[in-house]
């Protein structure tokens, strides 16, 4: 039935404001507006209705087509005392990655200055902690000074978060918090025993609660059920307002950890789960995050179809690798696609 109702509609079944309930003026980010039902009736779409009805969404809310770029800086890498069965920094499992102190806020500040020469649009500071102490926040807050001042975006994600730790960092600039649920909240179980998924909930709403923009995904491909995925992306989609940003991250399964050896998601599922995002959270910049070397261009350029309009952009993620940023560069020039010009002094392809 619901197949029905969705293939009806044009472009309009993402939920037209008549769908939605009370006040919907100020658009889609209206709480509770998506049933799992709903979001795998999506998935369940034959490939090309999907990719249409997502490509449609996107150039609605997205006439410009752009490519925001996000330079990723591991400033506190391995020692991790959680258990995140996906992590190659958790202390744990034997991976081969190294506990190293808190970068230096110069030579922090010395990889924001490369990412901006290279034309990145956003520099995002990564950090193996469960959570920041106060005396964290001071040292991360200089840091965040220090990027903004370059003229970049800036994002961090350094585990759980207090309001008061949230309002420090906006203080000093920070744009962006990357908090992720990760999966849905059945799966997550399997995945992960040192926090619940109600503390990745509160911290979302601690970052919300001062105002500042949420950037919020997950990871597929850890063996979820598409059911779970789109449990998910319902998740997502239901916070209100959906997050600004929603990196999808494929699994890199990194040898030493708990899904070393899961197998690969069938790439189409993976595009299906881009196009998914960008259906129901038509204003979020949905972002390719790891896993980009693993997809190879076709299938990089079928998700940049779907509606993905950001990726992580230089050879690092935190501790794995990333396509090189020439190679990005010509995909996406090849694609006649443009980049996001949040430096405006910056004309990159
Ligand atoms: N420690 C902080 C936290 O967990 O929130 C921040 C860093 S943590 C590495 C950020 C995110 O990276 C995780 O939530 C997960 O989505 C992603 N991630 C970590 N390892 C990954 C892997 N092997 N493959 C794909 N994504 C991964
Ligand atoms: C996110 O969702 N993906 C990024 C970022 N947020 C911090 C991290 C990906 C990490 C991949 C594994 C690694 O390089 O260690
Ligand atoms: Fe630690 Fe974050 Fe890795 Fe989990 S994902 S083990 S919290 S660094």
């Amino acid at each position: 039935m619901l197949d029905a109702q969705i293939t009806e509609k044009p472009l309009t079944f993402i939920k037209s404001q008549s769908d939605l309930p009370g006040d919907v003026d100020s658009d889609l980010e209206t709480s509770g507006a998506w049933s799992v039902a709903q979001i795998e009736a999506l998935f369940a779409l034959p490939f090309n209705d999907l990719m249409f009805k997502a490509q449609q969404t996107h150039q609605t809310y997205f006439p410009d087509g752009d490519v925001e770029l996000a330079t990723l800086l591991s400033i506190k890498t391995g020692g991790c005392p959680e258990d995140c069965g996906y992590c190659p920094q958790a202390a744990r499992y034997d991976t081969g990655v190294k506990a190293n102190k808190l970068m230096e806020l110069e030579d922090v500040l010395e990889a924001a200055k490369a990412a901006k020469a290279a034309g990145s649009n956003r520099f995002c500071m990564g950090a193996a902690w469960r959570e920041p102490k106060d005396r964290d926040i001071e040292k991360v807050a200089a840091m965040i000074k220090g990027v903004k001042a370059l003229g970049l975006e800036t994002c961090a994600t350094l585990g759980m978060l207090e309001t008061t730790q949230a309002q420090a960092l906006q203080e000093a600039g920070l744009d962006f918090y990357n908090h992720n649920l990760d999966t849905s909240e059945d799966f997550y179980r399997s995945v992960i025993s040192t926090r619940g998924y109600q503390d990745r909930l509160d911290t979302i709403s601690n970052v919300r609660a001062v105002g500042m923009s949420v950037c919020c995904g997950g990871i597929v491909g850890m063996g979820e059920s598409r059911e779970q995925r789109a449990a998910f992306l319902a998740r997502l989609a239901n916070l209100s307002p959906y997050p600004e940003s929603v990196p999808i991250n494929h699994l890199v399964p990194v040898a030493g950890t708990p899904l070393a050896e899961q197998a690969p998601l069938d790439p189409l599922e993976f595009v299906r789960t881009i196009a998914v995002a960008r259906i129901t959270m038509p204003r979020a910049r949905v972002r390719l995050s790891a896993g980009r070397q693993e997809l190879g261009r076709a299938v990089q350029a079928m998700c940049f179809q779907a509606g993905a309009n950001s990726i992580f952009y230089g050879e690092q993620l935190l501790t794995t690798g990333n396509p090189e940023a020439e190679q990005d560069r010509a995909l996406l020039a090849d694609l006649g696609l443009k980049t996001k010009q949040s430096c405006k002094s910056e004309v990159l392809i």
